[in-house]
């Protein structure tokens, strides 16, 4: 087994690539870093100095590959499997490309500052920023429950890496700011949350959810 993933079950990002591991029942050893403990950053920082997970390694080819699209892509292009995350249609596949970059910068991010914000110091608070995120997050709901009409997955009936974006994404941003009336938006989250390998992500992340910051 060639593949490690150094990650963290409770990451968000992490869970993005999670899902294509698991969609695939690619082989890979699991390597939980604990960012909390000093020595345990340092190492992964010797492995990717940017210091965020997921990382993955391939010890068959000496590769380290940071940042999940260029994970997920990697996996599609050296260890393919049933689920083909990126369309071999290049328009289709620049689509994808252009649904993983807006989940992952314009629902996963701005999730990621309000969830951030809860962890901050209570005289280091960013009321700002919170409320720029939730704007950005009520804006892409309403593009979301447009596209989502009459679509099972992000790119229509595939379920490509646009969806594995879109899962931890939309489960964690329905966390800071509930979908409520968005019904397809409702509907397509529990559709992914259903799909056996994020349903498997989710279940593996149970353990730490406790540690999921839950008031601003
Ligand atoms: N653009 C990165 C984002 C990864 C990311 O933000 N990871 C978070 C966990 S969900 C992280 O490592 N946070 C720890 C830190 O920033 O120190 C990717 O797609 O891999």
């Amino acid at each position: 087994m060639s593949l490690t993933l150094h990650f963290h079950p409770l990451s968000s990002f992490c869970m993005k690539v999670l899902i294509a591991l698991y969609e695939n029942e690619t082989p890979f050893t699991p390597h939980i870093v604990d960012l909390m403990d000093e020595a345990a950053a340092a190492a992964f920082r010797k492995l990717w100095p940017i210091g965020k997970f997921p990382v993955l390694h391939d010890s068959a080819r000496s590769r380290t590959i940071p940042e999940t699209s260029i994970i997920i892509e990697y996996l599609d292009q050296d260890y393919p499997g049933r689920t083909r995350f990126i369309p071999s249609d290049s328009d289709l596949a620049l689509q994808t490309r252009l649904q993983d970059r807006f989940y992952d910068l314009y629902v996963h991010l701005p999730t990621q500052e309000i969830v951030g914000n809860r962890l901050r110091p209570a005289d280091k608070k960013d009321p700002f920023g919170v409320a720029q995120a939730r704007k950005r997050l009520a804006g892409v709901y309403d593009m979301i429950e447009r596209d989502m009409t009459g679509r099972t997955w992000a790119m229509g009936d595939a379920f490509t890496m646009a969806d594995c974006a879109a899962a931890p994404a939309l489960f964690y941003a329905n966390k800071v700011m509930p979908l409520d009336d968005h019904r397809n938006t409702a509907a397509y989250l529990d559709r992914l949350m259903q799909r056996p390998s994020y349903a498997r992500a989710l279940e593996e992340a149970k353990p730490y959810f406790r540690l999921f910051p839950s008031e601003d």
